[in-house]
Formats: structure tokens, C-alpha cells, sequence
């Protein structure tokens, strides 16, 4: 899954998204990628994003895990705004093993995912075999396609410290 944040303190938004996670039931955080500094995607005139992506191991459904992720950003105070706007914390899932969902409200892959750097580059960084369900391609194929305007500055490890945890496995 990834996560973003543009508006407050983006880096303990995503921080505090990730010590949310960790209490949510049936799910394990795997790995946790590093952060990044990215330009905003979709519209423009708004803040840099912060963006991380996270490797989950959830024994529920991909509708639960939705529902999870909807209650801890409405629990950080997310508010609607506009598509693509601002926002305090947002939380996508990206994949789900290989599954293609297309239902209205939950669409896996994310639609967007092959079109964003913010979003493969920590994907490929966990995994850098990653496969896209749909089209049957390596992530690490889609970037050299994406437009040089999307920027994105490699921040390095969030540290366990800084999460509350000394053991985040596969690291
Ligand atoms: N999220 C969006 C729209 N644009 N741009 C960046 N850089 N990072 C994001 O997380 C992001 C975005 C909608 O969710
Ligand atoms: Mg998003
Ligand atoms: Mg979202």
C-alpha cells in the first residue's frame, strides 16, 4: 500500500499512519520503504508530497483492508477536498498479491499506479520484480515512460525509533 501526505507535518502524519497500521487486526507490516519527496501529480498548484509505500501481510479481504485504511485517515482528520488535492494522510492500496478488483469504489491495481513514479519507485525499491497485474509488465518497465516532471527526492529509512518498534521485519 502507499502512503502520502501534503498538508500539516507530512513526515509524523506518515509516521503516525504507520503506528496506526500496526494495530489494525490480522495485518503485519513486512517492509517499509523510504521516504520521498515527490511533486505533486494530477494538480499541480498544491504542496510536495511526502510519500512512503508499505509491504503488508493482511489475512483479510481486500474490502476490509479498504475499510481499515478509510478509518485511520478519517481518524488523522483527513478531510474531502478536491481530487488529487491536498490532503493530510492518504492511504491506497497499490496491489493486492496478483488480484484485479474493478469495483466503483475499489479498483486494484490502482488505476494510477503505472503513471506515478511517487508511487513504483518505493514499490520497486521493496521489490524491483514487482509485476503488474494487468498488463503483465515489470513495474521497473513503466518508469522510463513517465513524464520527466514528476520529481522525487529520496529521503532515506523513516528509522524504527522513530515508529516505536525494534523489530520491523525484512529489513
Ligand atoms: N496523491 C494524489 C495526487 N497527487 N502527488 C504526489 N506527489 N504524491 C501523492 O501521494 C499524490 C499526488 C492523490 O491521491
Ligand atoms: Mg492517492
Ligand atoms: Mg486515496
Amino acid at each position: 500500500m502507499g502512503i502520502g501526505s501534503n498538508l500539516g507535518d507530512s513526515r509524523t502524519n506518515c509516521i503516525e499512519a504507520i503506528k496506526r497500521l500496526r494495530k489494525v487486526e490480522n495485518l503485519r507490516i513486512k517492509k517499509i520503504s523510504s521516504l520521498y519527496l515527490t511533486s505533486p501529480v494530477g494538480f499541480d498548484r498544491q504542496n510536495d508530497f511526502l510519500n512512503c509505500v508499505v509491504l503488508l501481510e493482511y489475512l483479510g479481504a481486500p474490502r476490509m483492508l479498504l475499510e481499515e485504511l478509510k478509518k485511520i485517515e478519517k481518524e488523522m482528520g483527513r478531510f474531502d477536498t478536491i481530487k488529487w488535492g491536498p490532503r493530510i494522510i492518504d492511504l491506497d492500496i497499490l496491489l493486492f498479491d496478483n488480484k484485479v478488483i474493478n469495483d466503483e469504489d475499489l479498483k486494484i491495481p490502482h488505476p494510477e499506479l503505472h503513471k506515478r513514479r511517487f508511487a513504483l519507485v518505493p514499490l520497486i525499491e521493496l521489490n524491483r520484480d514487482l509485476t503488474h497485474p494487468v498488463f503483465g509488465r515489470k513495474l521497473r518497465e513503466f518508469l522510463p515512460e513517465i513524464e520527466k516532471s514528476q520529481k522525487i527526492k529520496f529521503l532515506g529509512k523513516i528509522s524504527f525509533d522513530e515508529i516505536g518498534i525494534s523489530d520491523v521485519p525484512g529489513d
